[in-house]
């Protein structure tokens, strides 16, 4: 690293992250339970996966130390969206390697999976690993989007692998990377290749997570950045006493984070698509909450206030979900054709004619920046939605709505001056907090151990994360156990169900009972920055929606 370092961050430097009983001995053992299946499409699952499918779960204990010491070459590759503690797993995954044997050898992978497939990479030594732990970002070897999918680039790691003698990869990434792994690790058992294929759970949106993973590494320190700026927000609201912010949060698809920061800072308006989704509820329906909470405030003198707006809300109503669908599924025959037209009209005019009528209505409603980042698609056939300004779309229709209102006498005490903000990228490079550093820390070490076993397919886990490191228990769980048939760009394919807010679960059901009161009244908390030192509930504290959802 060439920047010279902040006093935090060398403070930072010698922290020790925490780490399950079961790991901090020599004498570390898997116990292996009984065969697993996914919950749904097990017979489709089983035929793609004949030779990993049905592992079992695996659980690090203390045992008799009978896992390899030889020298292991282990590789590790970050995936997808930075999140905060990567550096931590990959300092994890190298503390154990070398605990286990000192000439074991950690190679980092560059610029995510297309460092795979390309071979390109580098040995991560001792001085390389230091001058990262407990930092931020993923820039140690950097991050991508691509997938290994397609058999020549299956092969291409193959040959990769064999040319390193590479005995383990570590791929640290979210749900379709993790399903990657899955793919990857079949693929090399079917050749005859020995490279065991380990995931690690990663990603700020909080959407990989089920009964045997509790949380994705990255969420906690996230939601606690953005908690900390829409609480500086709200004071500077109440201070300045005239505007309405809305501030847009991100989560690809889930509301995991827009959930959190309410909880965490009470704002008034907080939307939370898995809601909106399973109501049905419109877009009109949506402005017309909104300008509720604005007129009844603006009656009680508060021409000011706080909308959290999920990055995936669109995707959720009802009306633009059939549209991307309906898009996707033009995008998936004619994609070239589309993008070759020469302008957007001509591209809007073509696109009428394939899409449904309400989907041609809907489209052709929308501003022409969000038009345009409907029809890109990510490397997993997702929609770019960090690009679509749905906040800005949302205060355009609330003041619409307001000077319609206005416009029959009605709302009479209404000033509303709305401004927009994004919060993604402030938070998913933030040095982690001690929850991140010590989860990321395990994972990588979990992870390394699978490896040692010669586990090959799994995803690593730690169960009872809201207690003390003291109780954490770690292992792997199976990929083909969390792999369910879904359909991405008109294809069906196994992907790993991403967990959406429950709106039967504690965490949702506190914020719906509360927030009719947040919607009028001042109740805001103000988290103030995330803290390193000090006292362990200041300092410690997992996400509240971990601890309500567990119950702690
Ligand atoms: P991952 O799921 O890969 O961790 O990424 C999460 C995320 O931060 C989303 O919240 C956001 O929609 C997306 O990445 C933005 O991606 P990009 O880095 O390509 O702009």
């Amino acid at each position: 690293m060439t920047d010279s370092k902040s006093p935090l961050q060398q403070a930072r430097a010698s922290y020790q992250p925490k780490l399950p009983p079961a790991l901090r001995t020599g004498n570390i053992a898997v116990q292996l339970g009984e065969p697993t299946e996914p919950a749904t499409d097990k017979e489709q699952i089983r035929k793609l996966f004949p030779l990993t499918y049905g592992q079992p779960i695996a659980t690090l204990v203390e045992g008799k130390g009978d896992l390899s010491t030889k020298p292991l070459k282990v590789g590790v590759v970050l995936s997808g969206g930075p999140a905060p503690g990567g550096h931590n797993v990959i300092a994890g995954v190298f503390d154990a390697l070398k605990a286990a044997n000192p000439d074991s050898k950690v190679y980092g992978f560059l610029k995510g999976p297309a460092g795979v497939i390309k071979g390109k990479y580098i040995e991560l030594t001792a001085e390389i690993v230091d001058q990262y732990r407990n930092t931020g970002g993923f820039n140690m070897i950097m991050t991508g989007r691509d997938k290994i999918e397609k058999p020549e680039e299956l092969e291409a790691c193959r040959k990769n692998f064999e040319e390193m003698g590479l005995d383990g990869l570590v791929i640290i990434g979210g749900d379709d990377s993790n399903t990657n792994a899955a793919v990857l690790a079949e693929y090399l058992r079917s050749v005859g290749s020995s490279t065991c294929i380990i995931g690690v759970p990663k990603t700020i949106d909080g959407d990989m997570k089920n009964e045997v993973i509790e949380a994705s590494f990255g969420f906690d320190t996230a939601s606690k950045v953005y908690s900390e700026l829409i609480g500086n927000i709200a004071r500077d609201a109440t201070s300045a006493v005239k505007y309405w912010h809305f501030i847009r949060l991100m989560g690809r698809a889930a509301s995991h984070i827009t959930l959190e920061c309410a909880l965490q800072t009470h704002p008034n308006i907080a939307l939370i698509s898995e809601e909106v989704q399973a109501k049905g509820i419109t877009l009109q329906q949506i402005v017309e909450q909104i300008a509720d909470s604005v007129v009844k405030r603006a009656q009680a003198g508060k021409n000011y206030g706080i909308a959290l707006v999920p990055e995936g809300l669109v995707e959720f109503i009802a009306e633009i979900k059939t549209l991307i669908d309906e898009l996707s599924a033009i995008l998936g025959q004619e994609e070239e054709y589309i993008h070759s037209l020469p302008d957007h009209s001509e591209r809007v005019q073509y696109l009428s004619t394939k899409l449904s009528d309400h989907s041609a209505r809907v489209y052709g409603s929308l501003p022409q920046d969000i038009q345009e980042v409907l029809l890109r698609r990510d490397s997993h056939g997702n929609v770019p939605l960090s690009q679509v300004e749905t906040e800005r779309l949302l205060i355009d229709l609330v003041s619409d709505r307001i000077r319609e209102m206005q416009a029959k006498g009605e709302a009479k005490e209404v000033k509303f001056s709305p401004l927009s903000h994004f919060f993604g990228y402030e938070g998913r490079c933030a040095a982690p907090s001690n929850f991140d550093a010590d989860y990321a820390y395990t994972l990588g070490y979990a992870a390394a151990q699978l490896i040692r076993a010669g586990l090959t397919g799994y995803t690593v886990y730690v169960r009872n994360l809201t207690r003390s490191a003291d109780e954490w228990v770690a292992g792997g769980v199976p990929v083909t156990m969390m792999l369910n048939i879904e359909a991405r760009k008109g294809r069906e394919v196994p992907v790993i169900r991403k967990a959406l807010v429950d709106l039967e679960g504690a965490p949702f059901k506190h914020f719906a009972a509360n927030r009719d009161k947040w919607a009028i009244e001042d109740c805001y908390v103000y988290p103030g920055p995330i803290q390193y030192f000090g006292p362990p509930e200041v300092c410690d504290a997992p996400t509240i929606t971990l601890r309500m959802e567990k119950g702690g």
